[in-house]
C-alpha cells in the first residue's frame, strides 16, 4: 500500500554478509562514533559500498533511539535523506546499513585539520545549504509523516562524492503530529544548536530544527564550528558574535576568509541575514524550510 507510510522499504541483510563487507568490523575501515556506536565502512560482494552503524551500548535508550531510526528512515525517500539500505538484527547485534557518503560529515569538511578539509568554494558551500533545506522541507512538509529531526548539525550531514548534501542520523526524529505544537519532556539535541523554546520549555515544532538550520547556516559561511568559535580569546557561540557584528553592522567580517572574491558582498549579505532570520528568538517570526528552499533555489539559479 503506497499510502502506508511506515511500510519498511529497506532490506534485511545477515550478521555474515555485514562481517564479510566490513572485514570483521576492522579497525581500519572505522569511519567514526556514531551517536549510537562505532561506524564502519563496507563493501556488499556487488561493490556497493556501505556505512554500518552499530548499536554498542545496550541502554534502553540506545535501543529506542536505534528503533526509531529504523521505522522514521525507512518511510522516507528523498535525495537530500541519507538512504537507508537495510538493516540486520542478529544475536545481541543491532546494525543500521546506509549508503556510503565518499565525503564524510559537513563538520569534517568545514572543520578538520589542514590536511582533511575541503576545499569548498561559494558556490558549492551555498549549494550546500540549499540541499539541507531540501531535506528538512521534505520532513516538515511533504513526507506522508510530519518529522522534526531536532538534531540537525554540521557532523550529522554528509557529503557525497559530488558533494551532495544528505542530512542523517534520525535517531532523535519526532513525528510533529496533528497539532501545533507537543512539549517534550525529555529535551534531547545538541547544546548550541537547540532552539531556544525547546531548550528552554521543551515547546518543540519543526521551526526548532529552522533554527539549528540557521546555526549550521552560519558555519557553512564562516567556516567556524559554532562550538568551537574563539573570538579575541573569548570563547562565544558563533551565533552570538553574529548578532553583535550584525548590530554594528560589520556582518561581514563573519564570511570565511579563505573564500577571497569568490562571492559577491551583496550575496554574503543576503545569505548571512536569512541565516540570522532562522535563528529569530521568536520561533513563529523564524521562515519555514520552504521558504528558506525558495530563497536559496532563486540565488542558486541566478548563478548557474
Ligand atoms: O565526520 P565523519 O568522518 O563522518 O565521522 C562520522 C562518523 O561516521 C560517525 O558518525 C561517519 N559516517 C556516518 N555515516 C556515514 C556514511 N553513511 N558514509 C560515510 N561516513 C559516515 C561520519
Amino acid at each position: 500500500d503506497e499510502n502506508n507510510g511506515l511500510e519498511l522499504q529497506a532490506g534485511y541483510y545477515s550478521l555474515r554478509q555485514i562481517k564479510a563487507a566490513t572485514r570483521n568490523f576492522h579497525a581500519t575501515n572505522k569511519l567514526g562514533e556514531g551517536g549510537f556506536g562505532p561506524v564502519h565502512k563496507g563493501v556488499l560482494s556487488d561493490g556497493t559500498l556501505i556505512a554500518v552503524k552499530q548499536l554498542s551500548s545496550k541502554s534502553s535508550q540506545g535501543n529506542r533511539e536505534f528503533v526509531n531510526e529504523i521505522g522514521m528512515i525507512s518511510a522516507l525517500q528523498h535525495p537530500n535523506l541519507v538512504k537507508l539500505f537495510g538493516c540486520c538484527i542478529e544475536g545481541n547485534q543491532l546494525l543500521l546499513v546506509y549508503e556510503y557518503m565518499e565525503n564524510n560529515s559537513l563538520a569534517n569538511a568545514l572543520f578538520s585539520s589542514e590536511s582533511d578539509r575541503l576545499n569548498l568554494d561559494w558556490q558549492t558551500r551555498r549549494k550546500i545549504c540549499l540541499d539541507i533545506a531540501q531535506g528538512l522541507s521534505y520532513l516538515h512538509e511533504e513526507s506522508t509523516l510530519k518529522i522534526v529531526h531536532r538534531d540537525i548539525k554540521a557532523t550529522n550531514v554528509l557529503l557525497d562524492k559530488d558533494l551532495n548534501a544528505k542530512i542523517s542520523d534520525f535517531g532523535l526524529a519526532r513525528l510533529s503530529g496533528d497539532d501545533e505544537s507537543h512539549i517534550s519532556t525529555r529535551i534531547a539535541g545538541t547544546i548550541g544548536y537547540m532552539a531556544p523554546e525547546y531548550a528552554l520549555r521543551g515547546y518543540l515544532t519543526d521551526k526548532a530544527d529552522v533554527y539549528s538550520f540557521g546555526v549550521v547556516m552560519l558555519e557553512i559561511i564562516s567556516g567556524m564550528s559554532n562550538a568551537t568559535c574563539i573570538v579575541e580569546d573569548d570563547s562565544v557561540y558563533l551565533l552570538e558574535w553574529a548578532y553583535v557584528l550584525q548590530k554594528q553592522g560589520n556582518l561581514l567580517e563573519l564570511v570565511d576568509k579563505s573564500l577571497g572574491t569568490n562571492c559577491s558582498e551583496e550575496e554574503a549579505l543576503q545569505m548571512l541575514n536569512l541565516a540570522l532570520d532562522c535563528t529569530n528568538p521568536s520561533p513563529s517570526l523564524r521562515p519555514t524550510m520552504s521558504a528558506v528552499v525558495s530563497i536559496l533555489d532563486c540565488q542558486n539559479s541566478k548563478q548557474v
